[in-house]
């Protein structure tokens, strides 16, 4: 039996780093299916805000390696019935056309259709008014007039689901990540530094918050010290999230060989350890028709990993700063592609931080049994540090919840509390 080795660390400081606030905030959808349709088809394209300048600057569609076909996705009934009752709504208007956003490039959408792959700008309500713009992900009417180039987003169709984080220290400025997605990969970058279980619990706190499965990905697996230190960090990770989770080690580029990395024994360790190693892992993860996001901090190796997955360099990855191991931000646009065989996956720029004001629900479904043994404590409003009758300190010494995730938990529920006008009563942290 391998020891666990990282602790949970006391503060949150893997995450100083201040959000970037470039891309307009994120507010609560208001949908409006019907409302104004027919004004807005008598209008025709003309509310578009015609920065057609702006698109030139933009990769050419017929550039773009593996974007997902649209068969690929699937809508749900939901997003089907509210495109069919917009279009009636413009009596059947035939330039309106289904799609999903497959790709934001600075903000500017391409969509595909069962027609076609096309750019598209925001409707002037959209774009102007307070609606929520779409994300990677999400369904929308477009409307494709023959006489112009680009197309027009009329309408974001209600999605199903969202993968949003929170992008400052207060409700209410929430960035959508990406739309529609059924699993998050969290690729935590193996290196130098300890393992930062901190950012994994989050990640997995603001995945479970959204309602999507989640699985641990422990890249550049050719750089754990050693197969045994690798072992101790996938023991790490299986005991803070629960065996229940998958965690896969791999080692994306052949540097491995190169360097004369033993893969096979870290193959080995990690097997032994319980996760599972290799490319073929992560393929098997993300099934056919499944929707994935890989979610991790710039440089973590999750475009070189969709690379490898790809079998050809669609995606453009960056080198590392040798003096701090960051990672530069190669990746600006998010985008889905479809991995050969298996589901679509999305890449994103990479996330400095993920402060966690809200997702006590994930936090609740993350850390199920610590959760609710926090309902025993004799204080209603126990921070579970010294207060008398703390059940989570009794469990913690009783050693009947792994002493792991009770600290990660009291961790973020710190955090949250900070927050504490913001929570939801029904939810005891
Ligand atoms: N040693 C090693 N380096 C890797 C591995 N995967 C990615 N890298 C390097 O890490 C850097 C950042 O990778 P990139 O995919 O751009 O990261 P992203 O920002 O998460 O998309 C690049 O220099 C990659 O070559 C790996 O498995 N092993
Ligand atoms: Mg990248």
């Amino acid at each position: 039996m391998i020891a666990a080795r990282a602790s949970w660390p006391s503060s949150t400081g893997h995450f100083r780093a201040v959000a970037k606030r470039s891309q307009g905030k994120t507010r609560v959808r208001t949908s409006s299916l019907a409302r104004g349709a027919k004004a807005r088809r008598q209008k025709g394209a003309s509310g578009q805000s015609a920065d057609v300048s702006a698109l030139r600057g933009l990769p050419a569609l017929e550039s773009l390696a593996r974007v997902p076909a649209f068969s690929d996705l699937v809508p749900s009934e939901h997003e089907r019935v509210a495109f069919d009752s917009f279009v009636a709504a413009c009596d059947g208007d035939p330039e309106l056309e289904l799609g999903f956003v497959c790709r934001l490039d600075r903000n500017f959408p391409a969509v595909r259709c069962a027609s076609g792959l096309y750019r598209a700008e925001h409707a002037e309500r959209i774009y102007k008014g307070d609606l929520e713009r779409p994300a990677v992900g999400d369904w929308v009417v477009l409307r494709r007039p023959e006489t112009h180039d680009v197309a027009l987003i009329e309408e974001v169709l209600p999605r199903e689901q969202a993968l949003v984080r929170w992008r400052g220290s207060q409700r209410g400025d929430l960035q959508v990540l990406a739309a529609n997605v059924e699993l998050v990969l969290i690729a935590q970058p193996l290196g130098r530094e300890a393992l930062s279980l901190n950012r994994i619990a989050r990640s997995a706190v603001v995945a479970a918050d959204s309602g999507a499965e989640f699985a641990v990905l422990l890249t550049k697996a050719d750089r754990a010290a050693t197969p045994e230190e690798l072992a101790r960090d996938v023991v790490s990770v299986r005991a803070l999230l629960g065996e229940h989770v998958q965690v896969v080690a791999l080692c994306a580029l052949d540097v491995a060989e190169r360097e004369g990395v033993d893969v096979e024994a870290r193959a080995r360790a990690t097997r032994g350890a319980g996760g599972g190693f290799g490319l073929a892992c992560v393929r098997e993860l993300v099934a056919p028709e499944t929707t994935a996001l890989i979610l991790g901090e710039s440089g973590a190796g999750k475009s070189t990993l969709l690379n490898a997955l790809l079998g050809e360099e669609a995606l453009e990855t960056s080198s590392v700063r040798r003096t701090d191991d960051a990672g530069r931000h190669t990746t600006v646009a998010r985008r889905m592609v479809k991995v050969p065989d298996a589901g679509v996956v999305i890449d994103c720029p990479g996330l400095r931080n993920l402060p966690l004001v809200g997702h006590e629900h994930g936090l609740e479904k993350v850390f199920s049994e610590v959760a609710e043994r926090a309902w025993e404590c004799r204080f209603r409003d126990c921070t579970h540090h010294d207060e008398p009758g703390c059940a989570l300190a009794h469990a913690r010494e009783a050693g009947e919840i792994d002493p792991l995730r009770v600290d990660a938990y009291i961790a973020l529920a710190d955090e949250m509390r900070r927050h504490a006008d913001t929570l939801d009563p029904d939810v005891a942290l």
